[in-house]
């Protein structure tokens, strides 16, 4: 079968949530991957900061086949092996005494809401049902029903409601807009350190910071959902470190496994992860051993080979590149590590075009929000192949 037979099938079987390109992949190795009529293309999207290990990492795909011959799932009506040593690992690395895992990104902004909820409850005494949590315009934390709930993405949600109550939206990287928003029922606000989804929008420098100052000033809890900034992408552990930042929970997901399973975690404290109890929130498969063991590795091989260090060194080299680039469609090219977006002028006719013609001179990106180009490549990659990829990327931005 051809590429263009398989995207038959899927159009006629598959629901039309998605308008991917039409590149069907049937393999994938490092920052490479192939599709089904033989090409090859570089992976400039690692499935949204999934695959910061690169696709099919041989380190992480022996733990997951060697998990996968002795237990894959438990539930937690029982222990199991690996979790306590995931628990363990994840929290030396990122300093947060505890974590809860769940597996989709979505699922564990919803169990960090719950937490804050809970704490705003039994911590602060906020009256029951009354708690606000406060949220940023042009956010991106997910597609569930509440989650989509605080979304200001109107298409995102305008043919679903009813909607979840208890949300306040604030001008993303805007202080006194979130002072104003502030109520004595305010239990937390929750924040992506840059907006991925948005367009890779960094707020200005020392607005998380404030965030935190305000936070502490005010008994709300700092809720950062790190799920596509985190475990590396930005050239920092996690996008909070770039100002010595540290919220009191911190949401991780994506990379956390690789990209071979879905793995995520809120982190905290015991103060707050404590307030969990037994019964209140959980999953059939969250915190599974094949997870775990998945996960673990995946931590091991961020470490190992150092990809925090190399997203920051390649990201800095990989900007300036771009930014020799003398483009007329470019009006701003941003980014911190290795997630960069080229935002296109309004008139270059969309960076979906471009993206196309990436595809096909070998480079897979993905537009968001119409006129950005986000570049975010595996962190493995390397210069030599970021010295490749620039003249194709300067060839297509050339063009009328
Ligand atoms: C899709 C976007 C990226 C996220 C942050 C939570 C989640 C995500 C900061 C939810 C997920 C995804 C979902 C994916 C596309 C992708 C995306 F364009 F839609 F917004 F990355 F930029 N917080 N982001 O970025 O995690 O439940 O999906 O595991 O196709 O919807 P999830």
């Amino acid at each position: 079968m051809k590429s263009k037979d398989y995207i038959e099938l899927e159009e006629k079987y598959g629901a039309h949530n998605y308008h991917p390109l039409d590149v069907v992949i049937e393999r994938g190795e490092g920052v490479w991957v192939y599709d089904v009529d033989g090409n090859k293309y570089l992976d400039c999207l690692s499935a949204y900061s999934a695959l910061n290990q690169g696709h099919v990492h041989p380190k992480i795909y022996e733990a997951l086949v060697e998990q996968a011959k002795k237990v894959t799932l438990t539930s937690r009506a029982f222990r199991n092996q690996q979790l306590p040593l995931f628990y363990q690992e994840l929290s030396e690395m990122t300093g947060y005494e505890m974590s809860l895992p769940m597996n989709s990104g979505a699922e564990a902004v919803e169990t960090a809401i719950k937490l804050a909820r809970k704490w705003g409850y039994k911590v602060k005494n906020i009256p029951y049902f009354e708690s606000e949590l406060i949220v940023a315009g042009g956010n991106f934390h997910g597609r569930t029903i509440t989650i989509i709930s605080f979304s200001t993405e109107e298409y995102y949600k305008k043919e679903f409601g009813p909607f979840t109550p208890g949300f306040k939206t604030v001008n993303y990287g805007d202080i006194k807009s979130l002072e104003a928003a502030i109520t004595s029922k305010t239990a937390a606000i929750m924040l992506e350190p840059i907006q991925g989804e948005g367009g890779v929008i960094i707020p200005p420098s020392g607005y998380l910071q404030n965030v935190q100052r305000i936070c502490k000033e005010n008994n709300i809890l700092f809720i950062a959902d790190e799920i596509q900034t985190g475990l590396g992408r930005t050239g920092k552990l996690f996008a909070c470190d770039h100002e010595n930042v540290r919220p009191d929970m911190i949401i991780i997901g994506k990379a956390l496994s690789g990209g071979f399973y879905p793995v995520s975690a809120v982190l905290a404290d015991t103060e707050i992860m404590g307030l969990f109890q037994p019964g209140e929130h959980g999953s059939t498969f969250g915190g599974n051993p094949l997870g775990a063991a998945v996960a673990r590795a995946a931590l091991k091989v961020i470490q190992d080979e150092k990809l925090i260090e190399r997203s920051l060194d390649l990201g800095n080299y990989f900007i300036n590149e771009l930014r020799k680039i003398n483009s007329t469609h470019i009006k701003e090219i941003r980014g911190k590590g290795l997630l960069i977006g080229v935002e296109l002028k309004s008139e270059a006719g969309g960076a979906r075009r471009f993206c196309e013609v990436l595809k096909e001179k070998g480079i897979l990106a993905k537009e968001t929000h119409d006129n950005v180009i986000r570049f975010a490549p595996p962190l493995i990659i390397d210069k030599e192949t970021i010295n490749w990829a620039i003249p194709i990327i300067r060839e297509t931005l050339m063009m009328k």
